[in-house]
């Protein structure tokens, strides 16, 4: 097995076969995780067991809210870039765009968010698609004094589809949950590093601040996380495997890619607990 560091985050993983490798590979995997905030282990060749089998290395498998896009067979895996079309013609932008209205984190909606978000590209376009991610230790690390000290113990709350209510791939019925609150400065639990929890198209208010100052305080935030340092830019082949520690990073997806190709991927949401 060999890995090679792609940048200030990203780590790329090869001569490794997800389905074989014993408990010490895997044990060097996750290292690499923790330390590069989001790797790739390209070259896979995998059925839906295995891909199952293998992201429960990593934690709890749980089915992502949104059902529409859920595999019919397996609930907690999510198809992404399946059904792009409308019944018209017309491309479907919620699927299409999915991921690429901005740098987020993913599950900042519910109570305990999701330690891991995981990808396994099953077919990928002839050009654009990409992923890009930023690291949240790098995003508190440039933060003014003044806006850390201002963060340091206060909540967020959070909703999905945030103030725009950009919630269309959720079921009816499911588009009523109470908003959710965390820390906006946090440790990791497992580096022990400091990180700033953000999410611009799911947080709606700051508690503890007026609204007048709750909006300003978010704006700033925007303007510090949307050019966010520490970077690494995905581009896929098909049979990677791309996880990203969503306790840690952020992440977009660049939804530029020919429509009329396919990009698709099974994708899971992993919970430690
Ligand atoms: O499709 C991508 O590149 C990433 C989409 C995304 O944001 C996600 O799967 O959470
Ligand atoms: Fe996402």
């Amino acid at each position: 097995m060999e890995i090679r560091k792609m940048g200030p985050i990203g780590a790329e993983i090869s001569g490794a076969d997800v389905k074989t490798i014993d408990d010490t590979t895997f044990g060097k995997i996750y290292q690499t995780w923790l330390d590069a905030n989001v790797i790739c282990v390209r070259d896979q060749s995998l059925s839906i067991q295995d891909y199952l089998a293998y992201s429960k290395r990593f934690g709890l498998l749980s089915p992502h809210p949104a059902k529409s896009t859920r595999h019919p067979e397996c609930p907690e895996v999510t198809l992404l870039g399946i059904n792009k079309f409308n019944a018209d013609g017309s491309l479907n932008n919620d699927i299409y765009r999915r991921g690429g209205e901005g740098f987020h984190t993913d599950g900042s909606y519910e109570q305990i968010p999701y330690k891991a978000t995981q990808l396994y590209a099953l077919a990928i376009p002839s050009r654009g698609g990409d992923t890009f991610f930023s690291s949240a230790y790098a995003a508190y690390d440039q933060l003014p004094q003044r806006l850390k000290s201002k963060l340091e113990g206060r909540y967020g709350t959070f909703k999905y589809g945030g103030l725009k209510q950009l919630n269309a791939l959720l079921d009816e019925k499911d588009r009523t949950a109470q908003p959710v609150r965390h820390p906006l400065v946090q440790v990791h639990p497992e580096t022990g590093r400091k990180l700033l929890y953000f999410d611009q198209g799911k947080i709606l208010s700051i508690e503890g601040l007026d609204p007048a100052d709750s909006m300003a305080t978010i704006e700033e935030m925007i303007g510090y996380f949307a050019q966010p340092p520490c970077q690494y830019r995905h581009q896929w082949r098909k049979g990677d495997i791309v996880i990203w520690d969503n306790r840690c990073s952020y992440h977009k997806a660049a939804a530029d890619y020919p429509p009329e190709e396919d990009r698709i991927h099974w994708r899971v949401s992993i919970k430690s607990q």
